[in-house]
């Protein structure tokens, strides 16, 4: 008799024992290191980074589907199950391995030197040093091309002036990954954050993702050397290339969220006496369950197709939008669902359910916004480019 709605799909059955053996480590990990804390961390909006990085790296998470320097190297797949369980307990906890693994390693492993490559990537992936990836600006988020931050060659260096907006990981980094406009074209660097013309003041006042550092960057005349600059990558293609490895994470990660949402109110329901009978034998009760069930099964049919394909190495662009588009907005429409399940009690954090609800508003409009992602599969099936 399956128990969870995941049960019902009979998910399990589509994975293999060493996706099914990673998967559970890391949600018993989290479920004695991490849930604990989460409300206490998200009421407060704080997260400690560097004492949960260490342990994340131990954990093997940081990097996790990249090969050598040493990251675990596991199937495109594992790593959206990793995801998956991270985002249950927070989408907060799964930003800060999304950037620091699909976003500023997977750009140096990706575009960097070797000597960047070695400089950083071991030391990332252990949790030892943070990382955080600067595309987005206050003018420019869903079309960075307009970008304004400028790196400027001085001597056998360059320097580098902007602004970045809304970066997670900002103001705890060790380096930032910061693409800026060059004379020729777009490029990518490794911006120490102890060079001396950056700052990171962190973005307060959040209702979103409030268990999660998100920060400005300012450049003002940061002088690197010339060996900061990823040496082949021009154009878009450099940072659009790590967004579809975040954006894949969230491809699962959005269905950890609605799954913990769906798990409280199946629990809630059964024990809430209303009109002297539970609320799950309510026939409303159990359409809402049936139709959030249908939705998040369908929602991991779709991401384990996705992941199949990655790691056959045929996934597009196009694909992952499909993917990010169909889980972040099913993953909402659930959190509010279930929320009504619980009546009052679902706006406090006593249960998940408000706090995912609010988590996701901020995946809905990070690594594409739904709308640019309805225009990406509208590219797709048209051929025309509708984004300006
Ligand atoms: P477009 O003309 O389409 O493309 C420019 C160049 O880029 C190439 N390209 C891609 N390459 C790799 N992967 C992709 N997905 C790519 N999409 C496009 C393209 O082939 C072209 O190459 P070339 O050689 O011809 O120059 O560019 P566009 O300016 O028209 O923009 C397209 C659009 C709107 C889809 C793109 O700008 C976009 O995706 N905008 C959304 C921006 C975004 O998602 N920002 C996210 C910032 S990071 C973040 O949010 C982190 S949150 C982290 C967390 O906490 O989890
Ligand atoms: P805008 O681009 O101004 O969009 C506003 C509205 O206009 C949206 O609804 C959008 O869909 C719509 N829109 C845009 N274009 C069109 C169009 N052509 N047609 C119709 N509608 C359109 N960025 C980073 O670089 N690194 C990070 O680590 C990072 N972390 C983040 C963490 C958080 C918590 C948040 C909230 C954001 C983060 N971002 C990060 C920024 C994020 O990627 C941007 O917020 C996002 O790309 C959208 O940009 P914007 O907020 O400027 O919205």
């Amino acid at each position: 008799m399956p128990r969870t709605p995941l049960e019902l799909f009979d998910v399990d059955h589509l994975l293999t024992e060493e996706e099914v053996a990673m998967r559970d480590t890391v949600r018993s990990f989290l479920e004695a290191k991490v849930r604990p804390h989460l409300a206490d961390w998200y009421e407060s909006a704080t997260i400690p980074v560097r004492e949960l990085a260490p342990a994340l790296g131990e954990l093997g998470v940081l990097g996790m589907h990249l090969e050598g320097y040493g990251c675990a190297g596991t199937s495109a797949t594992a790593y959206g199950l990793a995801c998956l369980e991270l985002e249950a307990a927070d989408s907060g906890l799964r930003s800060l391995v999304s950037v620091q693994g699909s976003l500023a390693m997977f750009a140096i492993r990706r575009w960097g030197s070797e000597e960047q490559r070695e400089t950083w990537l071991p030391r990332m992936a252990a949790g030892e040093a943070i990382g955080c990836f600067g595309l987005t600006e206050p003018d420019f988020g869903s079309d960075p091309a307009g970008m304004r931050t400028r790196a400027v060659r001085d001597g056998d260096g360059w320097v580098l002036d902007g602004t970045k907006m809304w970066i997670t990981n900002g103001s705890v980094a060790d380096i930032a990954v910061v693409w800026a406009q060059t004379e020729e074209g777009i490029r990518g660097f490794v911006v120490p954050t102890d060079t001396p013309g950056f700052s990171a003041p962190e973005i307060k006042k959040k209702m979103s993702l409030r268990a999660s550092v998100t920060s400005e960057l300012v450049l003002e005349g940061v002088r690197l050397p010339a060996a900061a600059a990823f040496p082949e990558v021009r154009g878009l293609t450099g940072p659009l290339s790590c967004l579809n490895e975040a954006r894949f994470g969230i491809v699962f990660g959005a269905l950890g969220a609605a799954r913990d949402c769906l798990d409280t109110a199946l629990a809630y329901a059964g024990q809430r006496d209303i009109f002297d009978r539970p609320l799950s034998s309510y026939q409303l009760t159990q359409a809402k369950l049936a139709d959030m069930s249908l939705e998040l099964g369908k929602g991991m049919l779709l991401a384990l197709h996705l992941g199949r394909l990655k790691d056959a190495g045929a996934l597009r662009p196009e694909q992952v939008s499909l993917g990010k588009l169909n889980s972040v907005r099913e993953a909402i429409a659930i959190a509010r669902e279930c929320r009504t399940i619980l009546g009052a009690a679902g706006i406090t954090l006593e249960y998940p359910v408000m706090r995912h609800a609010n988590n996701l508003e901020s995946v809905l409009t990070y690594e594409g916004t739904s709308e640019v992602h309805q225009l990406v599969i509208g590219r797709a099936l048209t051929g025309e480019a509708a984004f300006r």
